[in-house]
C-alpha cells in the first residue's frame, strides 16, 4: 500500500490549518511530523474549505501559485498548484482589510480571470481562449498559516496555497485578438513603485494559468462555472503587507486595482 492509498486521517490537519487562519495564529508544516503525498494535501485542502462551507462561505474560483519564476525562486517550489478563493476573501476594489485578521501577509499583483459557462462543458484539455469571458487587474494576498511562512510543496497545497484575500479591477471583455502575452505590471505602496514585472512572467503566458486550472481543477474535483474566477499567479515576487498601507497594482491596457490595510 503506499501513503496516496493509505487512507490516513487527514481531517486533523485541516481542522488545524482552519484554526489558524481563523485565530490568525500560525502552526507547525504538516511535514514536520508525517509524510504527505500531493494528493492526500489536496484532500486537506478540500477538507478545510468544507469548514469554510460550514461558516456560509460560498466558492468562487481558484488562484494558482509558483506560475512565475520570481515566486518560484522566492519559495524554491517549481510546480504549478491550485487552491480555492471564497467570497469571504474577496475585498472590494478601493476597499479596506484590517492586517490583524492575517498572521504575516504578503500581497501580490496579477491578473485575474473570469470564465464563461462553457468551462462548464470543457474538458481537461480545453482551449483556455474559448473558456475565458473577461480579464482584470488583480492583488492578491497571501497568507501562509505556517510558522515563517516555510512549508514544502504539499504542505502548501494543504493550506490551500496561502489563499488570503483578494481584490479584482474593472473587467475587460475578453478578446482572443487582444494580445495579452506581455503586458507591463506595476506594484505601488502608499504611492511608492515597489516591484515591476509582466504578464509573461505568469508562465510565458497567462492563458497558459487558465489551462493549469482547468486541468488541476477537473483533477482534483475543484468547481468552476460561469462567473468562476481565476487569480492566473503573481507577476513579480510577494510583498509583505503592513497595516495603514495603500496598495496598488496596475496592469498596462487593463488598469488599476487597490487595496488598503488598517
Ligand atoms: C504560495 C502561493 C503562491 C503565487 O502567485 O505564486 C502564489 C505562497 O507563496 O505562499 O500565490
Amino acid at each position: 500500500m503506499t501513503r496516496a492509498d493509505s487512507g490516513a486521517d487527514t481531517g486533523p490537519h485541516a481542522a488545524a490549518l482552519d484554526e489558524a487562519a481563523t485565530t490568525a495564529s500560525p502552526v507547525d508544516q504538516i511535514t514536520a511530523t508525517r509524510a504527505l503525498t500531493l494528493d492526500e494535501a489536496y484532500r486537506v485542502q478540500a477538507e478545510l474549505l468544507a469548514c469554510r462551507h460550514a461558516r456560509g462561505e460560498r466558492e468562487v474560483g481558484l488562484k494558482l501559485g509558483f506560475t512565475s519564476e520570481a515566486k518560484m525562486a522566492q519559495m524554491g517550489i517549481s510546480e504549478v498548484i491550485a487552491g480555492r478563493l471564497t467570497d469571504a476573501m474577496r475585498v472590494a476594489d478601493g476597499g479596506t482589510t484590517d492586517r490583524r485578521r492575517f498572521i504575516h501577509p504578503r500581497v501580490e499583483p496579477e491578473i485575474a480571470f473570469r470564465l464563461s459557462g462553457r468551462v462548464e462543458q470543457a474538458g481537461p484539455n480545453a482551449d483556455p481562449a474559448e473558456v475565458i469571458d473577461a480579464v482584470a487587474p488583480a492583488l492578491e494576498i497571501i497568507d501562509s498559516r505556517y510558522r515563517d511562512f516555510r512549508f514544502t510543496l504539499e504542505d502548501v497545497v494543504a493550506d490551500n496555497t496561502s489563499a488570503a484575500g483578494y481584490v479584482t479591477g474593472p473587467w475587460t471583455a475578453f478578446d482572443r485578438a487582444h494580445d495579452i502575452t506581455n503586458l507591463g505590471v506595476m506594484l505601488e505602496t502608499d504611492g511608492q513603485l515597489a516591484d515591476t514585472g509582466s504578464t509573461a512572467a505568469i508562465l510565458g503566458d497567462p492563458l497558459r494559468a487558465v489551462a493549469a486550472a482547468v486541468r488541476l481543477a477537473t483533477r482534483y474535483g475543484m468547481p468552476l462555472h460561469a462567473g468562476s474566477v481565476v487569480l492566473a499567479g503573481a507577476a513579480t515576487a510577494a510583498h509583505w503587507l503592513s497595516a495603514a498601507t495603500h496598495v496598488e497594482v496596475t496592469v498596462a491596457e487593463l488598469g488599476r486595482a487597490t487595496l488598503r490595510t488598517h
